[in-house]
């Protein structure tokens, strides 16, 4: 028996008395609201939110970057620690690869080969694909210092689209089905962009990776209000990107990034608009206080998290034609060892999945139609308020994974094992996210 499963034995079987305690509490408690637990923990089951490869690493800020001990040094290494993540919460089997930091080698091991053989054996699969044209690579002819979808010079677009292009023969080598573009495109100086120009070069370099799209496949484009432009952005907000994707092609959707909107924004209003639309793709799940994805999901803002499932769950429980967004997490790690921050954020958006199946939305529509705004918050409030975490946890017994995730994390010592294997090399290939 490996140390990760003898470490899940062992804190399970310490656990396992409170939990049962714990969760027949709460199916007394739900029983009485008329709520069904096996129905919520067969949903808990069923959840899916995918882990990116550079979330395994430590990120960083502009002010510098403190990797932690046994960092992945390799796509293999990054799909071990995510075969961790996913053993021990068994909702992330989904990963996102990010080109050229996860480009496969031409032979030996990392090449296509040997990547889909070690996905196999820890029970993942490449779900998407992310292009990176908002750094410089060594091999690249041209800079992106000035844009790149969206450049002045043909060329260096063109650069840009033929790297989007590799990304989905990359990904269609490794079984991946949704491509997500976002750019570093922006001004940093009133006037140094044309507003309207470098929108139309950004939509038609946009039309010439969709038509590279392969069958099945969907193209999410990612829109943020600031940053590495600190001006203006080229793709600023949800609006920009529904119009652009529209313009672009059918299968391109906007994806929201939970980090990328100005203070107090009303995300959940977005993700209902982009629903009625059609046009939502997926998201970047993580939290922000000021800034971009620098928060854990969950860690500040976990109502406005559980406000987004609330809105996801009633397009859910509706069956709206061709609702299907995909999840990751998209968030930079500073001072936590990576896999327990990935765990506990992908148990922290199951959660609001979960209590989102908790609001009484008969009651809801009720007192919407009565406009009656206390009584519709307070059922919000009951839903958010209903502690899951009997639910998670029996979700996670069920698919084999840890009653407490970090616990056994810690227990299995895989961090001090992986320390020793991998010794810390100059550039860990993820840098800065
Ligand atoms: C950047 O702010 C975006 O969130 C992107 O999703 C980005 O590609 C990712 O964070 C890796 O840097
Ligand atoms: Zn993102
Ligand atoms: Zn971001």
């Amino acid at each position: 028996m490996s140390a990760l499963a003898a470490a899940v034995a062992d804190t399970n079987a310490r656990c396992q008395a409170p939990l049962d305690e714990d969760y027949a509490h709460l199916q007394r408690q739900l029983d009485r609201r008329r709520f069904d637990i096996e129905a919520l923990v067969a949903r808990a089951m069923g959840f899916r939110v995918a882990i990116p490869s550079w979330g395994v690493g430590t990120g960083g800020t502009r002010f510098g970057r403190f990797p932690g001990p046994g960092e992945p040094r390799t796509l293999l290494e990054k799909l071990d620690d995510c075969g961790v993540v996913q053993s021990l919460v068994r909702i992330t089997p989904g990963i996102s690869l990010h080109i050229p930091w996860d480009k496969p080698r031409d032979s030996g091991p990392g090449d296509a080969a040997s990547i889909r053989a070690r996905l196999l054996e820890l029970g993942l699969s490449i779900e998407s694909m992310n292009s990176n044209t908002f750094q410089d690579q060594g091999s690249q002819q041209l800079s992106y210092k000035f844009g790149s979808l969206s450049h002045t010079d043909y060329a260096v677009r063109q650069q840009a689209i033929d790297h989007n292009l590799e990304c989905l023969a990359i990904g269609r080598a490794l079984g991946a089905s949704a491509h997500t573009v976002w750019i570093g495109d922006g001004g940093n100086f009133p006037g140094q962009i044309h507003f309207r120009r470098s929108l139309d070069r950004y939509i038609e370099s946009l039309q010439a990776i969709h038509a590279g799209l392969p069958d099945g496949w969907r193209l999410f484009i990612e829109h943020k209000c600031y940053e590495p432009a600190f001006y203006s952005t080229v793709l600023n907000d949800w609006g920009t990107s529904y119009l652009c994707a529209r313009e672009v092609g059918e299968r391109c959707l906007s994806l929201v990034d939970l980090g990328h909107h100005a203070p107090n924004v009303n995300i959940e209003q977005i993700v209902a608009q982009l629903i009625r639309l059609r046009a939502l793709g997926g998201f970047h799940f993580n939290d922000s206080k000021f800034g971009d994805d620098d928060l854990d999901a969950g860690s500040i803002k976990p109502f406005q998290l559980f406000l987004i499932f609330n809105e996801l769950v009633d397009a859910e429980q509706e069956g709206i034609p061709g609702f299907a967004p995909a999840y990751m997490l998209d968030q930079s790690h500073n001072v936590t060892d990576p896999i327990e921050s990935l765990m506990t954020s992908a148990m922290e958006v199951v959660r609001a999945y979960v209590q989102a199946h908790l609001v009484d939305r008969a009651a809801l529509a009720e007192a919407q139609a009565n406009n009656d705004p206390m009584r519709a918050l307070q059922l919000l409030k009951a839903a958010f308020r209903t502690d899951v975490s009997p639910i998670l946890a029996e979700a996670r017994v069920r698919e084999g994974g840890a009653i407490d995730p970090v616990m056994a994390y810690r227990a299995s010592g895989y961090r001090g094992a992986v320390a020793k294997a991998r010794p810390p090399v100059a550039s860990s290939g993820s840098g800065i996210v």
